[in-house]
C-alpha cells in the first residue's frame, strides 16, 4: 500500500471513529471500541471498502499510533482525539513534571491570557517533549511553544490522563501553569 492510500485510511478512520461514527451508523462502546467487522461492512457500504491487510498495515504503521485493536483484535479504536461523546476509560497517571504544548503564534495572547482550553476535543493535548509539540503547532502555521507545570498543576488537584500513544490529556491549563518558550 503507498503511503498516500495510507493517510487516506488514517483520515478516514480518524473522521469516523472520532467525530462521526453515527454518519456510518455505528456507535462507540465504552473506551471508543466498535467491532471490526462492522467498521469495515460499514465503510464498504459508504463507498470507501478498506482491505483488512490495510486496516491492519495502518493500526500498525501510523506515525502517530492512532489506532489500536483490543487484545482479541476484533475491535478497533481511536486512542485520542474525539469530539463525540464517549468514555475513553482512561486511567489517572502522575505526569512528567514539565508538558509542552504547542500551538499557532495567532493564538498565543489569547492562550496566555485565558488558559489552553479543551476547544472541540475531550481534554487539551499535551506532550512529553518539545519536538512533538512544534510538530503540532506547524499543522496551523508558525508555531509557538509553551511549557506546562504539570507538577504544580499535580499538586492542585488537576487530574491528568495518558492516552496508549502517548499523549497527556488534561480538562485545563489556567495560565499560571503555562511559560511561552
Ligand atoms: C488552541 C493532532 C485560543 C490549541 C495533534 C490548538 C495533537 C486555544 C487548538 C492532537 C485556546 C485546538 C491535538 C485558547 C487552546 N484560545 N486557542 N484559550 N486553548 N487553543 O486540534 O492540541 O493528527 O483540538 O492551542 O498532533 O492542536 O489529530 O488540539 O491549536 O496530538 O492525531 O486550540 O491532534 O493529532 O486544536 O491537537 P486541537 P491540538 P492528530
Amino acid at each position: 500500500m503507498d503511503s498516500d492510500r495510507e493517510k487516506k485510511i488514517s483520515k478516514y478512520l480518524s473522521y469516523y471513529l472520532r467525530h462521526h461514527p453515527d454518519k456510518l451508523g455505528l456507535t462507540l462502546a465504552p473506551g471508543g471500541w466498535v467491532e471490526v467487522e462492522e467498521l469495515l461492512a460499514a465503510a464498504r457500504r459508504n463507498g470507501f471498502a478498506i482491505a483488512r491487510s490495510h486496516l491492519e498495515a495502518v493500526v500498525a504503521n501510523n506515525d502517530k499510533q492512532r489506532f489500536s485493536f483490543d487484545a482479541s483484535g476484533t475491535r478497533i479504536r481511536a486512542n485520542q482525539g474525539h469530539s463525540v461523546a464517549v468514555d475513553l476509560e482512561l486511567e489517572k497517571r502522575s505526569p512528567p513534571d514539565i508538558l509542552y504544548h504547542g500551538t499557532h503564534s495567532k493564538v498565543a495572547d489569547r492562550i496566555l491570557a485565558t488558559g489552553l482550553q479543551k476547544m472541540s476535543r475531550h481534554h487539551v493535548h499535551l506532550s512529553e517533549d518539545m519536538a512533538t509539540a512544534k510538530k503540532v503547532g506547524q499543522r496551523r502555521g508558525k508555531p509557538i511553544l509553551f511549557s506546562v507545570d504539570a507538577a504544580a498543576m499535580l499538586g492542585e488537584g488537576f487530574e491528568f490522563y495518558r492516552s496508549s500513544n502517548g499523549v497527556w490529556l488534561v480538562d485545563s491549563v489556567p495560565p499560571q501553569y503555562l511559560r511561552q518558550l
